[in-house]
């Protein structure tokens, strides 16, 4: 399907591994964008039109230019193949809805924590709460023509850890936020497999310690 908007797919028969991913970051760094991108179905969102009454609540240092605002969270969908089907939640941003994250990340394989260069600061509190739940993720630097930094000063200023993926996108494009999806899900993968290979060397370690001789008792 190639229109993100426009059409319903309808959801395959065979689909029976949902997996759910969230798009987490700062007020205004285009979560509901990329979500609005990507999404095969015509995109749940609940964004609000933002009044004053905000203003001394939010806020909206470099996101002057928003009118809108989403108020619980957006909602798409991405069929991986015949069995697999990404399901795409996008985070409210303000801190007055930060509440609902806990409860987001619930069942969360893994996350997209997306970041405007020119506000790097307003996503620390998104990695922060990833990095308490166990939750893995990726960062997507979203272009907003903001200063250019390099990954050292990115990674620097993020405390991101070296096996933290970091990548750039314009959450606007469909296959931008698509290649940043695949490197989430790879970056998943590739930890499934390191986990599952440590398990393997456990279990053959215990095993070859069961297997060794019981050394004879001292005379
Ligand atoms: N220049 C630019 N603008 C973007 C990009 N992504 C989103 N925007 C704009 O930034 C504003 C905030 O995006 P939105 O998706 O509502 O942010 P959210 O608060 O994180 O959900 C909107 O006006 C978007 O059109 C991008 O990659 N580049
Ligand atoms: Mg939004």
């Amino acid at each position: 399907m190639d229109s993100a908007t426009s059409d319903r797919a309808a959801l395959s028969d065979t689909a029976d591994n949902g997996l759910k991913i969230v798009v987490v970051g700062g007020f205004g760094v285009g979560k509901t964008t990329m979500v609005r991108s990507v999404s095969e179905i015509r995109p749940l969102n609940t964004e609000e039109t933002m009044t004053r009454a905000g203003e001394a609540v939010d806020h909206l240092d470099g996101v002057q230019a928003k009118t809108s605002t989403t108020v619980a969270f957006d909602f798409g969908r991405i069929t991986l193949d015949a069995r697999s089907v990404l399901y795409l939640f996008g985070a409210p941003g303000q801190e007055r809805f930060w509440f609902l994250w806990d409860r987001l990340f619930s069942g969360t394989l893994g996350a997209v924590v997306l970041v405007d260069t020119r506000r790097l600061a307003d996503s620390w509190y998104a990695i922060d709460r990833l990095e308490h739940h166990g939750t893995p993720f990726i960062v997507a630097c979203n272009d907003f023509g903001g200063p250019l930094h390099s990954e050292q000063q990115i990674r620097e200023a993020l405390d991101l850890a070296d096996d933290v993926p970091l990548v750039e996108c314009d959450a606007r494009d469909r296959s931008s936020s698509k290649y940043v999806l695949i490197t989430l899900v790879e970056h998943l993968a590739a930890l499934s497999a390191a986990r599952l290979s440590a398990a393997e060397a456990a279990v053959s370690e215990a095993a070859l310690a069961a297997a060794a001789p019981t050394p004879e008792p001292a005379p």
